[in-house]
């Protein structure tokens, strides 16, 4: 259906969407994956080499950050996030309450995450700021956006600069990019706008899992004993948060070509939104869609989109809300709300502004 207060077409089933992503032909994001078409209005940065850009293009720069997560790198990575995970935990335990998403959701990849790619310690917050603005970003011009976007100049320069190769950590991952300047692939540019995409997308949608996440079991008390009873659920427990709460809800694509969609008439250079939180709640897709449940058999969700854009850092992500999980499992009998939760408003993610709970042994 065309949503008229935008002009843009809207896919909310499973099956549409889903077909609409394995489609990067015909639904292309080199215009632009918000709400904006690019090529008409000046986007608010410079576009990304991997989540804004079509092949040929995009394969080469998708296949230069892919060579960074090797499963060696992955699994230097799990040893690190599986202590730090404890050390967090058993820093938060004796707490009458926590406020999850300063001190869970956005505390952990804070560390974990930037600590991976080898970002400098100090500053960090800007990549929670700068994440709200890229995600933000990618909706209409509203009064988030511009909320977002207050302290952008700042925000950004921050960022661009730890991009930077004399910034980065000798032993992260983010300095592996700059190998591909050394065998003339990239400018030493374009090589930092690729080190961006790690931090633009890596830190508000882990931290929105996370906190959604700690939400669902203190709201499913009887999941996480399931959780507790066979802890190496946690990996689908996982994939059932992405599918039911879906932080990254919706993402855009630009058709190049008229096409026609189950009888409905696209033309060219339409504006085209994909509701991943919509297609992953499709009844036509899931048994009692709105029922939460880790046992369920959830591979083929699309909360980490599908096909040539589909998440890179996927298993980075999962290894980051595993480990967490795994901590407090190890811990926690019971997460109980400590106050009233507040959501989040925002343009295309989905979790929480406040969160307190309760974490008992
Ligand atoms: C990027 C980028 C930004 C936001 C999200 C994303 C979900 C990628 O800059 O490459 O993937």
């Amino acid at each position: 259906m065309k949503l008229p207060r935008w002009n843009v077409w809207c896919m909310a089933r499973f099956d549409q969407v889903r077909r609409a992503l394995m489609d990067p032909q015909t639904f292309c994001s080199g215009a632009g994956v918000g709400i904006s078409n690019s090529r008409k209005e000046a986007p608010w940065r410079p576009p990304s080499m991997l989540l804004e850009t079509d092949p040929p293009a995009h394969t080469a720069n998708r296949a230069a950050i892919s060579r960074t997560l090797s499963p060696a790198a992955i699994r230097s990575l799990r040893e690190r996030f599986e202590s730090e995970a404890h050390r967090l935990v058993d820093s938060l335990l004796d707490q009458p309450t926590v406020d999850v998403v300063r001190e869970m959701a956005e505390a952990f990849p804070l560390k974990v995450f930037a600590d991976a790619i080898g970002i400098r310690p100090d500053g960090r917050d800007n990549l929670v700021a700068y994440g709200n603005m890229v995600f933000n970003g990618m909706g209409p011009r509203n009064e988030l956006w511009h909320a977002a976007m207050a302290n952008a100049e700042a925000v950004s320069k921050w960022v661009l600069d730890a991009c930077r190769r004399d910034s980065l950590d000798p032993n992260g991952l983010g300095i592996q990019i700059y190998a591909s300047v050394d065998s003339g692939e990239f400018t030493e540019e374009q090589a930092a706008l690729m080190v961006r995409s790690f931090l633009s997308a890596g830190i508000d949608t882990t931290a929105h899992a996370l906190a959604s996440a700690m939400w669902l079991f203190a709201e499913h008390p009887a999941q996480w004993q399931k959780l507790r009873e066979e802890p190496a659920r946690v990996k689908n427990a996982f994939e059932e948060i992405l599918r039911f709460e879906s932080p990254f809800q919706m993402v855009f694509r630009t058709t190049t070509r008229d096409c026609v969609i189950d009888g409905v008439r696209i033309l060219a250079d339409e504006k085209v939104l994909l509701s991943l939180g919509a297609a992953n709640r499709d009844p036509r897709k899931w048994p009692e869609p709105d029922r939460f449940d880790v046992t369920r058999a959830v591979t083929g969700h699309v909360g980490f989109g599908a096909g040539i854009h589909g998440c890179v850092g996927q298993m980075i992500a999962r290894m980051e809300v595993e480990a967490l999980l795994a901590a407090l499992l190890e811990e926690i009998s019971r997460i109980e709300l400590a106050d009233e939760p507040l959501r989040v408003r925002h343009n295309t993610l989905r979790g929480f502004e406040k969160l307190r709970v309760r974490l008992r042994r």
